[in-house]
């Protein structure tokens, strides 16, 4: 009795979940037709970035539960009005993915200030001001798929299925229709899809659908169409593009009988499958369960790289409360970061990735695994990934304190780490570093060495977050590292200019991090700044002067207590700082060499040469003594050439 009640209520949810089955099956037609960008730079980069990054993923929240969605974040010119759309014939599933696709995209306009994506399943547009009214424009646009010439008949059933969809979707809540139409001969068939965005009025919509039947018949005679107009979407085609219809969405009463035997039927036959694989799958869970022992961090990250580091989608999802906002950790240039729980009590850290690597499922796991097997006691565990499902997800171990950029940058936090944490997080990065660089498995440049992805542990102790990731982005252009978040104050020179990447880059990089730790100043990030102002600029200028303590961050308090031992490993740090940002790659110690200089107290230390973004004209001025400084040992604080700095910077 028990029994048949049970197998009834499996047959009930097999049904259910075959429906899902079924409503996955789609195409989420997330091909780019076009992207355009604006002409017109960003106003305010610093409060740009982050409105941008905010208005995706408050878009990309919508877009889970809804085909559309609009953010709006910031005022005045700085603001960033954000809209995305899914076509009335995608999936929620499917909608999720074209519209990772179009936020991947969308950013490569930047620096500019705006643009919009129209990919053949959804549209995506962000501007600095209220467009949710517009509907048609100057760059409203049509490309014509260019393979075969249709006949007159063809042509004339274009025309007419063009119309049927302008009145269909006008008169549609959704504003969406989709019309096959045969063509007279009876031999062939049109394919036209029609979308307005939601924001629209109805007579706009209209407007602008009768404006693009129009522009679509400049196609003719092509075999395919589309226009893509500033309120709307239209396509023809002679091929069947469609998805078939969501479930529940108007279908007939006849369909759902239908659907339903058919269901039935084949939840008979999977049930036994299922059967199968629910005994199969629990005596592994058996087996894992007698492996697993512990939980520690260690041991499920060795668990993870013996079984799998696949996590599910839904587990992540639910460990981070559904993406809750006050489980958000912050902003990488990656991702966006939320602490999570699992179910049995363990923290973890989660990335979701503004990239879609749902394509990519198995490359993105080999990435995930060779990163994974990179341990150090100075690097973030990755402890895994949810590879394939609708979002490409990193699951890392969870760090309790945050980043130092918390810390240093920050009046009253930075009080909490006294100059021997600092420097122990100085040795603990940089020896991170030392075995990123050469370990021999894979040779990791960073890329992105920042105070913000110095993640501390509860003894504050530096582990190095995101490393390895660069690397399988690389072919990616739409590449946000670089495009976005890519850190300018940080990034070195060869690489800013020419996009030369070696370890010499993250030395740079670890140089300005360095001399933050000392100054808790932050090097300029913006590009319109004169880079005279920059922390390293003025570093340099203290060093030649002699008078490094000035720009000892306050809340070391060395002026209060001081300590000559730490006063000299400060200013000594000061030196590596500008050795590691010295212009020339070349003349960049290697990593393990500054872990040397480092460490080792009483070793004589080369002078730094050319400070960086000297203009050439000073440059040439520079050279000069550069021979007598080039690598000279000489005792540092003392013989510190005393080269006029109004050469170095005029003002
Ligand atoms: C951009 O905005 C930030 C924050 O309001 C401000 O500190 C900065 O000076 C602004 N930059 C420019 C170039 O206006
Ligand atoms: C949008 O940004 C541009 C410059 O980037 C600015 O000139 C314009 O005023 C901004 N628009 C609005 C509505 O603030
Ligand atoms: C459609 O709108 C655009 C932009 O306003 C305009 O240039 C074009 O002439 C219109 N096309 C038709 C057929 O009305
Ligand atoms: C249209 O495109 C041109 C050049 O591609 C650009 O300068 C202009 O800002 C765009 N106009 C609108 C309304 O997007
Ligand atoms: C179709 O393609 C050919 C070459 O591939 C080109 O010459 C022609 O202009 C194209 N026609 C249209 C309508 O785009
Ligand atoms: C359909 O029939 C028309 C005329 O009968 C012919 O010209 C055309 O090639 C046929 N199309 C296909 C796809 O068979
Ligand atoms: C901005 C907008 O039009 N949003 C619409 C998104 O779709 C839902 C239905 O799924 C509408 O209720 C919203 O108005």
């Amino acid at each position: 009795m028990e029994k048949s009640a049970h197998t009834i209520s499996v047959l009930i949810a097999l049904i259910i979940v075959l429906q899902g089955v079924a409503r996955t099956v789609g195409e989420p037609r997330s091909q780019i037709v076009k992207t355009e960008c604006d002409q017109q730079r960003e106003h305010n980069q610093t409060l740009f970035v982050p409105n941008f990054i905010n208005v995706m993923g408050r878009i990309g929240n919508q877009m889970r539960t809804s085909l559309n969605g609009t953010a709006v974040v910031g005022t005045g010119p700085d603001s960033n009005y954000g809209l995305a759309q899914c076509y009335g014939d995608l999936t929620s599933q499917d909608c999720v993915i074209c519209y990772s696709e179009a936020r991947t995209v969308l950013p490569s306009c930047f620096p500019n200030n705006g643009g919009r994506i129209y990919l053949d399943g959804c549209f995506m547009r962000v501007q600095n001001y209220s467009f949710y009214h517009e509907y048609t424009g100057p760059n409203d646009t049509y490309v014509c798929g260019n393979t075969t010439r249709k006949n007159t008949l063809f042509q004339d059933t274009v025309k007419q299925a063009v119309l049927n969809a302008v009145t269909d979707a006008t008169r549609s809540s959704d504003y969406f229709a989709r019309v096959p139409l045969l063509t007279a001969s009876r031999n062939e068939s049109v394919y036209v899809l029609a979308q307005c965005w939601r924001t629209l009025s109805p007579s706009a919509c209209r407007a602008c659908l009768e404006n693009a039947s129009e522009t679509i018949t400049k196609c003719i005679p092509w075999s395919e169409g589309r226009v893509l107009n500033t309120g709307c979407f239209m396509r023809y085609s002679d091929t069947d593009f469609f998805n078939p219809i969501p479930a529940a969405s108007n279908s007939s009463n006849k369909g759902k009988i239908i659907a339903i035997v058919v269901s039935v039927v084949s939840a008979l036959v999977v049930l036994t499958v299922a059967l199968i694989v629910v005994l199969y799958i629990r005596k592994h869970r058996y087996i894992q369960k007698k492996r697993k022992g512990s939980y520690d961090v260690k041991k499920l990250s060795k668990m993870l790289n013996d079984s799998s580091l696949n996590f599910k989608y839904l587990t992540v999802e639910k460990a981070t409360g559904n993406w809750d906002e006050s489980n958000k950790l912050g902003q990488g240039g990656f991702g966006t970061v939320y602490k999570g729980v699992l179910q049995d009590g363990r923290e973890i850290a989660v990335k979701r990735l503004y990239f879609n690597n749902k394509f990519r499922a198995a490359d993105f796991y080999n990435e995930v695994n060779m990163i994974s097997s990179v341990e150090h006691k100075n690097l973030v565990r990755l402890l895994g990934c949810s590879c394939s499902g609708p979002e490409s997800i990193l699951v890392y171990e969870y760090l309790p304190n945050m980043s130092l950029d918390r810390y240093i940058f920050d009046a009253t936090k930075g009080k909490a780490l006294n100059w021997e944490k600092r420097f122990e997080i100085i040795i603990g990065t940089a020896e991170g570093l030392v075995y990123l660089h050469e370990n021999t498995r894979c040779r990791i440049i960073h890329r992105d060495i920042k105070a913000s992805n110095i993640l501390l542990d509860l003894r504050f102790r530096a582990k190095i977050a995101d490393f390895g990731l660069a690397r399988s982005f690389q072919d990616d252009k739409s590449h946000i590292s670089t495009a976005i978040a890519g850190t300018l104050g940080y990034m070195a020179p060869e690489y800013l200019a020419h996009g030369q990447l070696t370890e010499k880059a993250d030395v740079y990089s670890f140089g300005v991090l360095i001399l933050e730790v000392v100054t808790g100043m932050e090097n300029n990030k913006s590009k319109t700044t004169e880079y005279t102002d920059s922390l390293v600029a003025i570093a340099w200028n203290h060093f030649q002067q002699n008078k490094v303590e000035e720009i000892f961050d306050p809340n070391l308090m060395m002026h209060i207590y001081p300590n000559i031992n730490y006063q000299k490993e400060a200013i000594k740090v000061v030196q590596v700082g500008l050795l590691c940002t010295q212009e020339a790659p070349d003349l960049r110690p290697s990593m393990s060499t500054v872990l040397k200089m480092l460490a080792k107290d009483d070793e004589p230390l080369p002078l730094p040469a050319n400070p960086p973004f000297i203009d050439e004209k000073t440059m040439e001025l520079n050279n000069i003594p550069q021979k007598s400084q080039h690598y000279s040992y000489s005792d540092s604080s003392s013989s510190v050439a005393t080269v006029d700095n109004s050469h170095f910077f005029p003002r």
